[in-house]
């Protein structure tokens, strides 16, 4: 909601920043859409709860991850990949809500990425001490496809790094309605989130929500 804004605060009014030379932060993008997002958010987590999966070494995550889309991200002890079931349920993942595809096709679309269409968004649920340590984003088919990421709920520090793990990484504040969209040659950088720090969002409390809209088929 725009009235969030602080129009005081100087990161308004909210231009593009280019984070890389195919990636882009669209702060407060998605403010408009947030009302109409979060009653289909909530519908999707009651029919696909978050929960928290195990990375393939047997690893609990902290982040708690549910999907919608004709495709989902999932991790057991046999590896990533998408899977077009809930694991939970063994049945399909509840549909992408159209408020979902219309924005990440506008935020493609700014990014110089035309006709982008998803079939596959991550929502990831964060609390206060939560972190994603750095990975790349390489179990979708087509490379060539941007990622569009929200942001909701309380502020995180993404770290954007290069192509190999070591490199450094530079360190973008990501707020409730931020966009950020990548492709192109920054596709499979390195990324992560730095621990979420304790606070109380407005809208959502004591988390942060963060959903990653893919082409993964
Ligand atoms: C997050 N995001 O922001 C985690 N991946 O909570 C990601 O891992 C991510 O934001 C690829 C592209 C954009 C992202
Ligand atoms: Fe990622």
């Amino acid at each position: 909601m725009q009235t969030e804004l602080d129009l005081f605060d100087p990161q308004s009014p909210q231009q593009p920043q280019w984070v890389g030379p195919h990636a882009v932060l669209l702060p407060g993008f998605a403010l408009p859409q947030v009302e109409a997002m979060l009653p289909a958010l909530r519908q999707v987590v009651a029919s696909a709860p978050f929960r928290h999966m195990l990375t393939p070494g047997g690893l609990k995550m902290a982040v708690g991850l549910t999907n919608c889309g004709a495709l989902g991200w999932v991790s057991d002890r046999q590896g990533y990949r998408y899977s077009p079931v809930d694991p939970l349920s063994n049945r399909p993942w509840p549909a992408m809500p159209e408020v979902l595809l219309d924005l990440a096709g506008h935020a493609a679309a700014l990014a110089g990425f035309a006709d982008f269409s998803p079939d596959a968004c991550l929502v990831n649920c964060y609390r206060p001490g939560n972190r994603l340590s750095l990975h790349q984003d390489r179990d979708e088919q087509d490379f060539s496809q941007p990622i569009v990421s929200v942001s909701l709920g309380l502020p995180a520090v993404f770290l954007l790094g290069g192509h190999r793990r070591n490199e450094p990484t530079q360190r973008i504040g990501l707020r409730h309605g931020d966009v950020l969209v990548w492709g192109g040659e920054d596709r499979l950088r390195f990324h992560g989130v730095l621990p979420l720090k304790p606070g109380a969002h407005p809208v959502l409390g004591s988390l942060r929500i963060n959903l990653t809209l893919r082409k993964a088929g």
